[in-house]
């Protein structure tokens, strides 16, 4: 087969375009605040042939890192592959050899043993290096400057895991990389590994621990006391993949957990309370100790998100029906049997950002993707979900204050990076892209103009003080990162 199928996976702003470029001096509309200097990385999954199943995901498409490059009031855009070995071992055959969403026994012979990770998660900063990463591998080294591939990265042999979370922890603070790996010994291990890397970006512990099923660990938080892993019940299980089927079912009868540990302390040292059954969370907000109380704040949905993941545990949902909110969960870790106390802060949503300096740290402000209620008509269809947002949040968790930034009629719009400011008393700007389309309702779903837009973090209600236009379409963002000139200068690969 040499077609894209026309499924939501393919359709929209998830229209494969598989096109590697670097455009220069992208058309600007209105002032580029000086102190913007520097990079926003974006992954961007996008395949580079035709998938082997008319049922294939998003999820499971080549990852290409972008680069938005702001120098002196200029833009650069630039985008490639990152040549996983997947990706190189395609390339040869100009056509797909790797199967299924996770599913190693669906692939060509021919790529038995060769590593699936697709690296098309997150673009990762730290320590002077910048990685690509996916939950189902290690992460993958980019040149910063070119956006090449350097390799696989394993901290110098050091690291035993082998998979790295795409949402590790960086405290600002402490300059320290706080993540995980979970299916850490293979294919449906119930292994996770919860790792530290120093400042400098040698990795400084280790541990393993089992967890209670083979669940699906996005992300995790830390707090400056405590290292925690919210577990939902979206489950892996050998004897279906090995069948050819999804490596995910949502199981709606399945509790949740909660893991925390102290951050530098030891496995056996795990506490796990039980949750709420059924829920579902990709990304968590942030979390923070309060005294003995932990807060954790997390996007929380009724069931899974992806509806792949809900069909394969027969779960029969349309997406408008998935009920949710930004929710606080609160335990308190003096009592002997600490217990989930849940409220919500905010409306449902998901993708959200943090200033980086509060990390796992009180925080006033907050940022994430969630629907506007007054738009005319949904957003183009895309997104690794396959269904995009339409509004910008700014909330205040401590009480609830709310603003929003509206897109265009149609368009969506995709996770922001927060870039700081130096000035005191300016909360800095963020970098989002919106997809707007170019024809009227209903016309051709993969006719649009990607355009950045610079808004005001604490003012996001006033919409953007500039647009770069890219005169592209570009496919879909999962997550990006943003990465200042000091940083890019202190580079490690040049
Ligand atoms: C997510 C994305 C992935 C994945 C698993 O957004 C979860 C959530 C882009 O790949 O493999
Ligand atoms: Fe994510």
């Amino acid at each position: 087969m040499n077609a894209f199928p026309q499924t939501i996976h393919f359709i929209g702003t998830n229209t494969p375009r598989r096109v590697e470029m670097s455009v220069r001096n992208l058309a600007v509309e209105g002032e580029i605040p000086a102190e913007i200097e520097g990079a926003f990385f974006r992954a961007v999954p996008d395949n580079a042939h035709a998938p082997m199943f008319e049922d294939d995901i998003a999820l499971n498409a080549d990852g290409m890192i972008a680069a938005f490059t702001f120098t002196d009031g200029a833009v650069d855009f630039a985008i490639r592959y990152v040549e996983t070995e997947r990706y190189l071992a395609e390339k040869k055959a100009r056509h797909a050899l790797f199967g299924k969403y996770r599913n190693p026994f669906t692939d060509d012979p021919s790529v038995k043993g060769v590593d699936r990770t697709l690296a098309n998660t997150t673009p990762v900063w730290h320590a002077g290096r910048l990685f690509m990463t996916k939950e189902d591998g290690r992460g993958y080294e980019i040149n910063p400057h070119t956006l090449e591939t350097v390799g696989k990265w394993d901290y110098y042999g050091a690291l035993k895991s082998e998979t790295f979370t795409a949402h590790p922890r960086v405290d600002s603070e402490t300059g320290e990389l706080f993540f995980f790996g979970y299916e850490a010994g293979g294919l449906c291990s119930d292994d996770i590994a919860y790792g530290i890397a120093d400042k400098d970006g040698n990795l400084v512990s280790e541990q393993w621990f089992k967890q209670p099923y083979i669940a699906t660990i996005h992300d995790f938080v830390i707090t400056e006391k405590y290292a925690i892993w919210p577990i939902f019940p979206t489950t892996a299980d050998l004897d279906r993949i090995k069948a050819g089927g999804a490596h995910w079912a949502h199981q709606q009868d399945l509790e949740s957990w909660i893991a925390i540990m102290p951050r530098y302390g030891k496995v056996e040292d795990m506490q796990w309370i039980k949750g709420p059954v059924g829920v579902s969370c990709f990304h968590e907000v942030n979390a923070y100790d309060d005294g003995d109380l932990v807060h954790i704040d997390l996007c929380l949905t009724d069931t899974v998100a992806f509806s792949f993941m809900r069909e394969a545990g027969g779960i029969h949902r349309d997406q408008q029906s998935i009920q949710g909110a930004l929710t606080r969960w609160t335990i308190d870790m003096s009592k002997a049997d600490p217990q989930i106390e849940e409220r919500p802060l905010g409306p449902p949503g998901d993708l959200p950002r943090l200033a980086d300096a509060d990390q796992g740290r009180p925080y006033n402000r907050a940022w994430y993707l969630s629907m506007n209620p007054e738009a005319q008509g949904p957003p183009m269809l895309g997104g690794p979900v396959g269904a995009n947002f339409n509004a910008l949040l700014r909330i205040e968790p401590g009480n609830g204050r709310l603003t929003m930034m509206a897109v265009p009629p149609g368009a969506g719009i995709s996770e922001p990076a927060h870039v700081p400011s130096s000035q005191e008393g300016h909360g800095g700007w963020l970098l989002t892209v919106v997809d707007i389309p170019n024809g009227p309702p209903g016309g051709n779903p993969a006719d649009y103009s990607s355009e950045l837009w610079v808004v005001e973090a604490d003012a996001v209600e006033n919409g953007p003080i500039a647009k770069i236009r890219t005169g592209l379409a570009l496919r879909s963002q999962v997550h990006g990162a943003w990465v200042s000139r000091a940083r890019l200068d202190a580079s490690k690969v040049r």
